[in-house]
């Protein structure tokens, strides 16, 4: 088989890409390991930066997200007693959306079938062969007999646990690592949420999150030690535990119910540098993870996407490579800075293990400049809704 751009991985990453090359006449071709089912039943991001928002338009795919996801113009930073409502529409005039990574996903999904997009499921053994000559190719392993596809470019979209970037030798790949001691447990609730806007709350007793997919799905979460299980989670430990992390004011209208999806996410900041080598791009997961808080992962794989699209659009239009050249340099910068701001965000929400009384000082200190600060305000609202591409 052959296609112009081989793309491993049918995440939102991998969707996204070969949706927005296809409306420009691009051949792809998407690699996936698991089912779509398996794909679809991953619950994790919920919030889009606008620039995500606008990929999805662009990309012809924003119907359902445009009818069903709720804008949200500010949040609620919590911290013991003290609040402070950030206002992004003020700040930036921008919003973010409310709209849940599996939706997102499933829209994609549809569009590419619909447009009978070349998506290849249950695929093992993948490798990528030849990716720094001008003749790549990936070959692929499906219900036991072997594939070879040749492509022109190869994006690397599979994920933290893929094998694309694994495919760049070590003498060339350098990565940066960060692990913080504890998780989120996070849960669903068939539930209204508890506030309008998503509360990131810290507490004498650790960090929670009150989030929302929409008026009767809420997602919280709790910070929880690494070597936790949700097994040791019965749905009223988790309720009570969100319950003293949060406002009292909002722990008082808390609705409960059945927790219907419970699982433990640990927290790690990772960047690979570079995110190219010869023909093969790495995109998303790939290449970079944040911590939650902050909810950049989803969106710096879209800024990953539209670099790369504009890139490899550019070429096929015009024969230019100065766009894909320059791919790695220009999405790492942005990365950076999403990673500096989840790595801020959660240093600034969390409990440490070994955090010393001068640390909790500085926690304060941070809270009370930016309660008290509109500028500081203002950085906090330009990155949340997003950096520029
Ligand atoms: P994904 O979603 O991991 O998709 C990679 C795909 O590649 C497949 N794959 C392979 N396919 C073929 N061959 C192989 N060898 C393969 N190896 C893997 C996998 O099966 C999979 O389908 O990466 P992608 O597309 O780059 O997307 C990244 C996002 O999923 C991720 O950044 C976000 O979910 C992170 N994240 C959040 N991001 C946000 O922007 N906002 C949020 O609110 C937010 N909340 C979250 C999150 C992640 C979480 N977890 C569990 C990690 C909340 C949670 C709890
Ligand atoms: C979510 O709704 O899952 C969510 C929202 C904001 C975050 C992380 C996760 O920072």
């Amino acid at each position: 088989m052959r296609t112009q751009v081989a793309i491993i991985g049918g995440g939102p990453s991998g969707l996204l890409l070969s949706q927005l090359l296809h409306r420009q006449g691009i051949d792809t071709v998407v690699l996936e390991r698991k089912t779509k089912e398996y794909v679809l039943g991953r619950i994790r991001a919920g919030v889009l930066e606008a620039g995500l928002v606008d990929q999805m338009r662009t990309a012809g795919v924003s119907e359902r997200m445009d009818a069903e996801g709720i804008l949200h113009r500010g949040t609620v930073i919590s911290y013991g007693d003290t609040q402070i409502n950030i206002d992004f529409q003020a700040h930036t005039s921008k919003s973010v959306m409310i709209y849940g990574q599996t939706e997102l996903t499933r829209d994609l999904y549809e569009a590419r079938e619909a447009m009978s997009g070349n998506l290849v499921f249950g695929v093992n053994k993948v490798e990528i062969k030849d990716a720094d000559t001008t003749a790549p190719h990936v070959t692929y392993e499906i219900n036991g007999s072997m594939h070879r596809l040749d492509c022109d470019y190869i994006a690397g979209c599979d994920g933290f646990h893929g094998v694309s970037r694994q495919s760049i030798p070590k003498t060339v790949r350098h990565e940066y690592e960060k692990i913080y001691p504890f998780g989120w447990l996070g849960v669903l609730s068939e539930t209204p949420p508890v506030h309008h806007e998503l509360i990131y709350a810290s507490s004498d007793v650790g960090f929670a999150l009150c989030s929302m997919r929409n008026a009767q799905l809420s997602r919280y979460y709790v910070q929880c030690d690494l070597s936790d299980s949700p097994e040791n989670w019965s749905d009223n430990a988790f309720w009570d535990a969100l319950k003293r992390r949060i406002p009292e004011e909002h722990a008082d209208v808390l609705i409960t119910g059945p927790c219907i999806e419970k699982s433990i996410a640990p927290l790690r900041s990772f960047v690979c540098e570079p995110m190219q080598w010869g023909r093969l791009f790495l995109c998303g997961d790939a290449a970079h993870i944040v911590p939650p808080t902050g909810a950049k992962g989803l969106n710096t794989a879209a800024s990953d996407v539209h670099y790369l699209s504009q890139g490899l659009v550019q070429f096929y239009q015009s024969g230019e490579t100065a766009a894909i050249d320059a791919y790695s340099a220009k999405a790492l910068e942005r990365v950076w800075k999403a990673e500096r701001f989840s790595w801020w965000m959660t240093s600034l929400l969390h409990r440490f293990p070994d955090q010393n009384a001068f640390d909790f000082r500085m926690q304060q200190a941070e809270v009370a400049f930016l309660r008290d600060n509109p500028n500081a305000q203002a950085v906090f609202a330009e990155n949340y809704v997003g950096l520029p591409y």
